[in-house]
């Protein structure tokens, strides 16, 4: 990469460009992509947020096509502002909350802002400074734009990191299956809730296990039995508020039990005594 790089820099500055383009043109696909995930796995279910993440990949799409596609300034200044955009909105989220939301920090996400930032930048760069000067606006505001794009990428960083520091985050582990091996009820299993999902979703314990549940959204979630008159045994931790912790025991009958959020019946998990 470097070494087919440098040369270019100093003779034809327009492939730098191209670079750029294509660049910033991945970075943002790569966004939408994250974003698209999310989407499927369960931010789909979230009012307005979902609305949003489904607009995000569309446009994420669609712009980076139109920067592939046409060497314009305007199309990649476009871009850029998109990417900056969703970066300001998933670093509000974070750090307030968006429109009743509050996010969790999770790697997906600080990939995302990250990538976020670097098409910003690519796209930017590009429309700044090597879009061809047909396509350039009038001089003072191409002027006036050189100057405030660095520190744009500083502030922009400055918040992601900023946002990223202040939310409380977790580090379990993701959607996979767990299995926890110990001696009956000693052993304890922990599970935790954040973006409306369980975490681990599937995990297989010893009878008896004690299940502690984290809550670390802001809205309440309960893990209840999916199937009441499951005649191996029910649970349900009842409402956990928001930051909150509720345990209960599995069942002592081995066997597969489905659970859900009584309040958000799409969260679904199952709970395996073995
Ligand atoms: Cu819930």
């Amino acid at each position: 990469m470097a070494s087919t790089m440098k040369p270019s820099t100093s003779n034809r500055p327009r492939s730098v460009g191209t670079m750029l383009r294509i660049l910033g043109a991945g970075l943002l696909i790569a966004t939408g992509g994250i974003h698209l995930d999310l989407y499927l796995t369960g931010y789909r279910h979230i009012p307005t947020i979902g609305t949003l993440f489904l607009l995000q990949v569309i446009s994420a799409f669609v712009l980076a096509l139109l920067a592939l596609v046409l060497a314009r300034r305007t199309v990649a200044l476009a871009a850029a502002g998109f990417a900056l955009s969703t970066l300001g909105g998933y670093v509000l989220s974070l750090w307030f909350g968006l429109f009743g939301f509050k996010e969790i920090r999770t790697t997906a996400g600080v990939v995302a802002g990250i990538l976020e930032i670097g098409a910003f930048v690519a796209l930017g760069g590009y429309a700044l400074f090597f879009a061809p000067a047909s396509t350039r606006g009038p001089a003072q505001l191409q002027a006036l734009a050189r100057r405030a794009f660095v520190p744009l990428v500083a502030v922009a960083g400055l918040a992601l990191v900023i946002a990223i520091a202040n939310s409380p985050g977790v580090s379990a582990p993701g959607g996979s299956t767990t299995t926890i091996s110990g001696s009956g009820t000693a052993a304890s299993m922990k599970v935790s809730i954040r973006n409306f999902v369980f975490y681990p979703a599937n995990f297989t314990v010893a009878p008896g296990t004690t299940i502690v549940v984290t809550n670390n959204d802001t809205v309440a979630h309960t893990l209840t039995a999916l199937n009441a008159s499951n005649p191996l045994g029910k649970f349900d931790t009842g409402n956990i508020a928001a930051g909150k912790t509720a345990t209960f025991a599995a069942p002592s009958k081995p066997g597969s039990y489905a659970f859900y959020c009584s309040i958000h019946s799409f969260m679904v998990g199952t709970l395996v005594v073995k």
